[in-house]
């Protein structure tokens, strides 16, 4: 017998030695015995993708009171600390052995000291605790997308939250070549005090790329513990590069044309800038809400969901504003809420939710009523701004009947868009596959929100809103992003957009709703059955169709001088996006690709000619 072996045999209970056992994966068995030793768990508990084992975790997480019942059948309530409500960017950082460079836009750690602080740190970690090893799957089982991962975590509620969005892995694992490649995480909450992580200040997410093992310690929140989330995105990054295809921080939703058609489409959007929405606009369909894979089959761009569930922020959710969400929030049903208020009587509320304000309540700060403000007088709202809810997508109406097709779906389109008040149009469509990814894409800016932890409002360049998670140097991913469509066969087209536009009185130009007509129009440009205008900076709609589409599936009258006011090209504006983006990646990004700097020279001449014609502010009449 090897040495892992013996441990485990000493370690675990016969059932799960048991489960380790049928796995017949030395690799696996190896790993966990590592981190047994290691964390010194009190016992260990292996699950199967069996429903006996996932109601185990689910009852756990209530036993040890990280997520409380609630009055609605299958709704519980987790909160995390009141430090550790986001994703922590600067304590997130890569291993880097000597000689290997990211760039200094990728925050990195050598890689022994940052290893001797991290094991350090879960050395003992576990010890009155139990530890869960889950198996996942990320992207549809079976299919050329698919990875399979393991989790090891302390957490109850983190393994709880995987069950709900994931796809089960210990199956695939049992059935895979030991020999493949699996991606490995290691999670400690750390020590608790009333059941939050009490020693933030040594929370990290530390990336070992050689090693694909991604550790979390001192921390609950689900964006820095749920391995499968943005950590395994990180190492998905890496491998897609090397393997030539593409790992994004993307939406996947079905728009529906004329006749039934479905054509779909992939979306961009930093954190808290309208990506959920967008994925579950009413009357179409969503594949998923936050990441997806893009490969190549036959010619044709294919994308997958990573994932089977929605971690999504519960902020102004209500009947009018997230219909589809709103029902699925408020019927019986496997239901987290983290970091949303809870009154006497077990009923959960949020910021926006369109009832009137609760008098008091319990949320992540403890006690809580109107007013209420911490130890630095900052407000506490009733609920955070970075509050949550996971639910599988199955309890969705509107899931879309391809979302496990081992082929993906076709990808038609590629949406880009950030929180940008003064610039962008509503919606554009860039000129071709290049500019779109460098004028949309590698160019996508957004004011900071409040799903990483620091200052809310900052307007930063944000590259295909991957930036928190690229884990190759910036030029090479931006690169490898140029070059996924070199052999396609039918190139989908590429479209910026922009829900946040402000008028001169700060006011949104647009309605939520609003965004369903882009959409809409994005659609019929695929199948070239509307045109366009052209512009300095790409296509943009003739008021005629939007009028149309507006009337049509908003029942909504779209005036001209709405339409003016929204897609007016500001030139000034775009002119210093136009110097920012180049500085950003000139100072920052020594590897980027020299097309990048033509293409945004070549946007800049257009708009300099076009300001020469018609002055600084110019009506879409006029082109
Ligand atoms: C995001 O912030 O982009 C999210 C939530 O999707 S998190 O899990 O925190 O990444
Ligand atoms: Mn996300």
């Amino acid at each position: 017998m090897q040495e892992h072996e013996k441990l485990i045999r000493r370690r675990l209970d016969e059932a799960s030695c048991e489960k380790l056992a049928a796995l017949d994966n030395p690799r696996v068995g190896r790993f966990v015995a590592e981190f047994v030793e290691l964390c010194d768990p009190a016992s260990v508990f292996v699950s199967t993708d069996g429903e006996e084992d996932r109601a185990y975790v689910r009852r756990r997480a209530a036993e040890n009171g990280e997520e409380m019942p609630l009055a609605m059948e299958g709704h519980t309530v987790h909160f995390d600390g009141y430090h550790d409500q986001g994703r922590d960017p600067a304590n997130t950082k890569y291993l880097l052995p000597p000689g290997a460079d990211l760039g200094q836009r990728v925050r990195s750690i050598d890689r022994e000291q940052g290893l001797a602080e991290v094991l350090g740190y879960l050395r003992g970690s576990m010890q009155g605790k139990e530890m869960l090893v889950r198996f996942y799957t990320l992207g549809p089982v079976g299919s050329a997308f698919a990875i399979p991962a393991v989790q090891i975590t302390d957490s109850a509620y983190v393994a709880h939250s995987e069950d709900i969005l994931y796809r089960p892995g210990y199956e695939q694992l049992r059935r895979a070549d030991p020999q493949a490649a699996f991606f490995r995480f290691v999670h400690t909450a750390g020590r608790l005090e009333d059941r939050v992580s009490a020693d933030v200040e040594k929370r990290c997410v530390y990336i070992d790329l050689e090693e694909s093992i991604i550790y979390s310690t001192n921390t609950q929140y689900a964006g820095n513990t749920v391995g499968l989330k943005k950590l395994a995105l990180r190492l998905a990054i890496r491998k897609a590069s090397r393997e030539a295809w593409l790992a994004e921080h993307m939406l996947i939703v079905g728009i529906r044309g004329p006749g039934g058609r479905r054509t779909y489409f992939t979306g961009a959007f930093p954190s808290g800038c309208g990506k959920t929405s967008t994925a579950m606009l009413p009357g179409e369909s969503i594949v998923g809400d936050d990441i997806a894979y893009l490969r190549k089959v036959d010619g044709q761009a294919r994308a997958a969901n990573v994932e089977s569930g929605i971690f999504g922020i519960i902020r102004d959710v209500n009947p009018d504003d997230d219909p589809l969400i709103w029902q699925a929030l408020i019927r019986p049903g496997e239901v987290i809420f983290s970091n949303v208020l809870v009154t006497e009587d077990g009923v959960p509320r949020w910021h926006g939710d369109g009832r009137p304000p609760p008098e008091r309540g319990i949320n992540h700060s403890g006690q809580w009523w109107p007013g209420k403000e911490d130890e630095a007088s900052n407000p506490i709202d009733l609920s955070h701004w970075n509050a949550r809810y996971t639910i599988h997508l199955e309890c969705l109406d509107n899931y879309d009947p391809l979302h496990n097709d081992p082929d993906g779906v076709p990808v038609h389109g590629v949406i880009y868009g950030g929180r940008d008040s003064d610039t962008w149009v509503p919606v554009e469509q860039a000129f071709d596959w290049t500019h779109g990814i460098i004028t949309k894409g590698a160019s996508l800016e957004s004011e900071s929100t409040a799903a990483t932890i620091g200052v809310s409002g900052v307007r930063r360049c944000d590259p295909m809103s991957n930036l928190d998670f690229i884990s190759i140097p910036i030029g090479r991913y931006i690169r490898n992003n140029l070059d996924f469509a070199a052999d396609l066969s039918d190139v989908p087209l590429i479209f910026g957009v922009n829900y946040f536009l402000k008028g001169p009185r700060g006011e949104y130009l647009n309605e939520q709703r609003d965004k369903r007509a882009w959409l809409k129009w994005m659609e019929l440009r695929v199948h070239e059955e509307v045109d366009a205008i052209e512009t300095p900076t790409g296509l943009i709609p003739l008021y005629r169709d939007m009028r149309h589409i507006f009337q049509e599936h908003l029942g909504k009258e779209y005036e001209a001088d709405d339409y003016v006011e929204q897609f007016q090209l500001r030139i000034p504006e775009q002119l210093a996006k136009v110097r920012r983006i180049e500085k950003v990646y000139r100072e920052q990004v020594p590897d980027a690709p020299e097309v990048l700097y033509e293409v945004l020279q070549a946007q800049r001449e257009r708009l300099e000619a076009a300001r020469a014609r018609h002055g600084d502010y110019v009506s879409p009449f006029d082109f």
